[in-house]
């Protein structure tokens, strides 16, 4: 990674941060993005002066649009994106989740991370340099009951790396979809709405993923020799799989059927 500049949203907490730690351990230079302040000025002052720090709401198209144009010199020719900003804002089924959660999602998720990925392309054609990793996840491929709109996301997240791929062959840029299942961070503090009793039962009793995990199987994608592209990796605790498919029974009682 020496010699290489990343530029890493979700900065603040979880994969993204832990993306960051990484790349710098591996003497990378790092841009680190998150919108709470105090958090990027602790990364600052643990990394050093690997480590840019720039507060950015992935949700607002013009400081995105600008953001790469605004960089200092040396961190400017920025060649790994991690897209890791987003997550998931409740677990209700869709006639009762909150609207505006799924259009905080949609915000953050899908057209937020379009957005950051569009303003960094044009830099990484001009200096034939560039590698997009999207922080997807096993919710855009496998359906799960309250994963509405975020496995929507995520969908999107997928379909849009495999569409950039096509936009971009015969540009030397790479893309990445890491699609991962249960990862201990801050990501079901956040679904439940801070509520961390909540939060602590999803990860009760088995071993879920660490943040540091995610952040190996990234490092693992761009650290691949320059011809190869990981294009999806797929990744669960040993302690999550699937379950068969749901199947309503009128005995069982519950919701009327369709007539
Ligand atoms: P965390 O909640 O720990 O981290 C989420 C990060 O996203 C924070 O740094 C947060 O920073 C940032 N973020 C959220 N909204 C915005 C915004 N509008 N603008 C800029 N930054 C924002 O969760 P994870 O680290 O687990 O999640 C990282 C990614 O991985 C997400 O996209 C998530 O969907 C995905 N993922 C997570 C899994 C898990 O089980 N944990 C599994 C599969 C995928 P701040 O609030 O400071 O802006
Ligand atoms: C996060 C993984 O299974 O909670 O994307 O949706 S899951």
């Amino acid at each position: 990674m020496k010699g290489r500049i990343a530029f890493v949203t979700g900065a603040t907490s979880g994969i993204g941060a832990a993306c960051v730690r990484r790349f710098v351990a591996e003497g990378a230079k790092v841009v680190a993005t998150g919108r709470r302040r105090e958090r990027l000025a602790d990364l600052s002052r643990e990394l050093g002066e690997a480590c840019h720090v720039v507060a950015l709401d992935v949700r607002e198209r013009g400081p995105v649009e600008r953001v790469f144009a605004e960089l200092p010199a040396d961190f400017a020719a920025v060649d790994v994106l991690v897209n890791a900003a987003g997550g998931a804002l409740g677990l209700g089924k869709a006639d009762e989740a909150r609207v505006e959660d799924w259009e905080e999602m949609i915000a953050t998720n899908v057209r937020g991370l379009a957005l950051l990925t569009r303003a960094a392309i044009p830099g990484m054609i001009a200096r034939r340099r560039g590698h997009i990793v999207n922080l997807g996840s096993v919710a855009g491929s496998y359906s799960y009951p309250g994963g509405n709109v975020y496995g929507a996301t995520k969908a999107f997240v997928e379909r849009f790396s495999a569409n950039l791929r096509s936009d971009l062959l015969g540009h030397p840029i790479r893309v990445t979809n890491i699609e991962p299942g249960m990862v201990e961070t801050e990501f079901s503090l956040v679904r439940f709405g801070g509520d961390r009793a909540k939060a602590d039962a999803v990860y009760a009793g088995m071993k879920p993923l660490t943040a540091e995990d995610i952040a190996d199987l990234v490092h693992f994608a761009v650290t691949r020799p320059p011809h190869v592209n990981v294009n999806r990796l797929e990744v669960m605790p040993v302690d999550q799989a699937f379950g068969p498919f749901a199947v309503h029974r009128e005995h069982t009682g519950g919701r009327g059927r369709a007539t």
